[in-house]
């Protein structure tokens, strides 16, 4: 990689440890951390870390042109169950976010840029088991119809333009360095800081609600790679299906029991059932597969695992440093 890397939505679930991954690899001065949101995270303040409104197209540009970026990553957006509650908003964000970018690419700005899609680009009318990556897609959700006409968009300005544009269609991303935002699937990350805290937890999806996964190492190391690919071999320009595991809330609180015997699950579902039922239990990603090589690491077991030594560490180490500040 030649030049600068701007992270927009850095502050974000995904951004601080995108920026994190990206840092380690080209060097901090190399890897732009932008948001509408001020930040007090030492990851995210080993390097630049620029407050800016993503749809304010000319502050996006002089951004640009300042630190001669030649790649972006579009992490700026609504989520699902926030973007229901503010359906203009959503729509607002993440297409205009998008479209901005996509422009400035075809204007010679950017050289490459990357915008996540999601497992929401799917409906209820699309085939639930290893849903693949050419198939109806009747999304019902804000967010989903969102996301689709995002796919639609990039791959015309590739078509058309020749815009280097990648995309992945995330599934739900489930770690403990950041704490997601506004989710459906965020119940998979709750699930294991109140299992931590109080060995219980109440789920707003129901038992068996199934849904594809991904420890979030897996996603960094999937957006990464696929950044890397030789333009060639990027095949897809809307976006990739990208699968890591698929299990339901009650299947994580078997695994969480292992650890910890008396884990109490308990359920009321809200609106968000009403999401997660319309979107796919796993997906077919032999596309990504087969394209650049991609293979997830984490399964259910291993991710269980990881994510409760590395919240109990997490919960310690804050204990210990608000002692020592008690003291
Ligand atoms: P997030 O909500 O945690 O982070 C989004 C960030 O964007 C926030 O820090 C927010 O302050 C920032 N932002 C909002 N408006 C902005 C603006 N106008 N200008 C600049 N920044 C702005 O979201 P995330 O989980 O990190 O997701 C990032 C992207 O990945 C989104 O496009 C999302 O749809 C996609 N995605 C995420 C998941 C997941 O499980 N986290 C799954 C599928 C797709
Ligand atoms: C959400 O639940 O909105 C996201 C997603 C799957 O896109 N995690």
């Amino acid at each position: 990689m030649q030049g600068t890397i701007l992270v927009i939505g850095a502050s974000g679930q995904i951004g601080t440890e995108l920026v994190t991954a990206l840092r380690q690899k080209w060097g901090d001065k190399r890897v732009i951390a932008a948001d509408l949101r001020p930040t007090d995270q030492p990851e995210l303040l080993s390097g630049p870390y620029i407050q800016l409104d993503t749809l304010d197209r000319s502050a996006v540009e002089s951004v640009i042109d300042h630190y001669q970026i030649t790649e972006v990553y579009q992490l700026a957006a609504l989520l699902s169950a926030t973007a229901e509650r503010h359906p203009e908003k959503a729509w607002d964000l993440n297409m205009n976010g998008l479209f901005i970018l996509l422009e400035l690419c075809r204007a010679g700005k950017v050289s490459k840029l990357f915008w996540p899609s999601s497992i929401a680009v799917f409906g209820p009318t699309s085939p639930r088991l290893l849903t693949p990556q050419r198939t109806i897609m009747e999304p019902t959700s804000v967010y989903g119809i969102s996301k689709q006409a995002g796919e639609r968009w990039c791959e015309y300005y590739h078509l058309k333009h020749g815009v280097d544009v990648r995309s992945l269609r995330y599934p739900g991303l489930i770690g403990y360095r950041s704490a997601p935002g506004g989710g459906t699937t965020d119940y998979a990350v709750d699930i294991f800081y109140s299992a931590v805290e109080n060995d219980s937890y109440t789920c707003f999806l129901s038992a068996g609600t199934m849904l594809p996964m991904m420890m979030m190492e897996d996603a960094i190391r999937a957006t990464i790679e696929l950044m890397e690919t030789p333009a060639s071999s990027v095949k897809i320009r809307s976006s990739y299906n990208l699968a890591g595991m698929s299990f339901t809330p009650e299947m994580i609180g078997q695994e969480i029991r292992k650890h910890q015997p008396g884990f109490r699950l308990d359920y009321v579902p809200d609106f968000r059932q009403s999401l997660a039922d319309s979107w796919p239990d796993s997906i077919d990603d032999s596309a990504a597969r087969d394209d650049w090589g991609w293979k997830p690491e984490y399964d259910l077991a291993r991710l269980t695992e990881k994510m409760l030594v590395e919240i109990r560490r997490k919960k310690q180490a804050s204990g210990e440093t608000s002692g020592l500040h008690g003291a």
